[in-house]
């Protein structure tokens, strides 16, 4: 595979959220991290890419909207890494003034609107917001979230409004245990097709994601992303050490550069928790 500066700063970016919800993961281990927790890894590459291209390509600050797995969307757009221990801490400075916890990352200097823990309302608030200000706008939503009614009802007004909103469904296949075959005969892709919007099915490879560029923005696009949770619905554990990570994938395929930027990120991350938890 030809490595060129996209695939060098995308993995730049999912690297910084992986080795971030490794922490996190050894502090709810440790108990040092008390509250409900929601991590993203393994799914990292869907906003790493998307910011990649959004932030540093289109040069857009779009306004976003997030649901509970968020530490990677929060991170990947430019969120203070300090902000965000300090919220799991529950340290005082955190970027959801300490109250919001894992599920709400909160943040204006990034425009990113905190989730008020209804799967899916994110989906009919950020269509308002966009409504009303016409501002780029981003919305993600879990492939169980894109089941419920008031986000459908929402996708059909944005199509018809044309509104400039990227929806994403992060597809980890899961609504907590429960596999999407066990709970529905359709695709969200043609769900959007149906509402009369652009709706694709494709995976996290950063170059398979790259492709819909061009769309961005220009009218509502729905792109299914199909992902792995690597870690368990909530809290910290692992359900199947085999699965599917292309976190690790892509850092294979560039190989000793990437590790050497893996390392020298682990390295920073590792020392930012240090001083946090120190001052527990
Ligand atoms: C309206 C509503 N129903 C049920 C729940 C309980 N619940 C919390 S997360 C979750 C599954 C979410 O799955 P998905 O949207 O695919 O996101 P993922 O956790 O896979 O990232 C459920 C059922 C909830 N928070 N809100
Ligand atoms: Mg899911």
């Amino acid at each position: 595979m030809k490595i060129n500066k996209f695939d060098i700063e995308t993995f730049k970016i999912a690297s910084l959220c992986r080795n971030f919800e490794i922490k996190v993961f050894e502090a709810i281990r440790n108990k040092k991290i008390k509250i409900p927790v929601y991590l993203s890894g393994g799914q990292e590459y869907i906003s790493a890419t998307l910011s990649n291209i959004i932030k540093n390509n289109l040069k857009i600050k779009p306004l976003i909207f997030a649901q509970h797995r968020c530490h990677s969307t929060y991170l990947s757009f430019g969120g203070d890494k300090i902000k965000l221990i300090k919220e799991l801490l529950g340290i005082k400075g955190g970027c959801t003034n300490s109250m919001g916890g894992s599920a709400s990352i909160h943040s204006k200097e990034i425009n990113m609107f905190g989730h008020d823990g209804h799967m899916g309302t994110q989906v009919p608030i950020g269509i308002g917001a966009c409504f009303t200000s016409k501002k780029p706008t981003i919305i993600f939503m879990g492939d169980a979230a894109a089941e419920e009614d008031y986000v459908l009802g929402a996708l059909g007004w944005a199509s018809t409004k044309k509104l400039p909103i990227l929806f994403i469904v992060e597809d980890n296949n899961l609504s907590i245990l429960t596999e999407k075959k066990i709970r529905r005969n359709w695709d969200m892709h043609d769900v959007a097709r149906s509402f009369k919007m652009k709706g694709y099915n494709l995976n996290d490879n950063p170059k398979e994601i790259f492709k819909y560029k061009k769309y961005f923005f220009k009218e509502p696009m729905l792109l299914n992303i199909n992902t792995n949770r690597l870690f368990w619905h909530s809290g910290a554990g692992i359900d199947d050490p085999k699965i599917f990570d292309r976190f690790k994938n892509e850092k294979n395929k560039i190989g000793k550069k990437a590790k050497i930027l893996d390392e020298k990120i682990k390295k920073n991350i590792d020392e930012i928790w240090k001083k946090q938890l120190e001052k527990l």
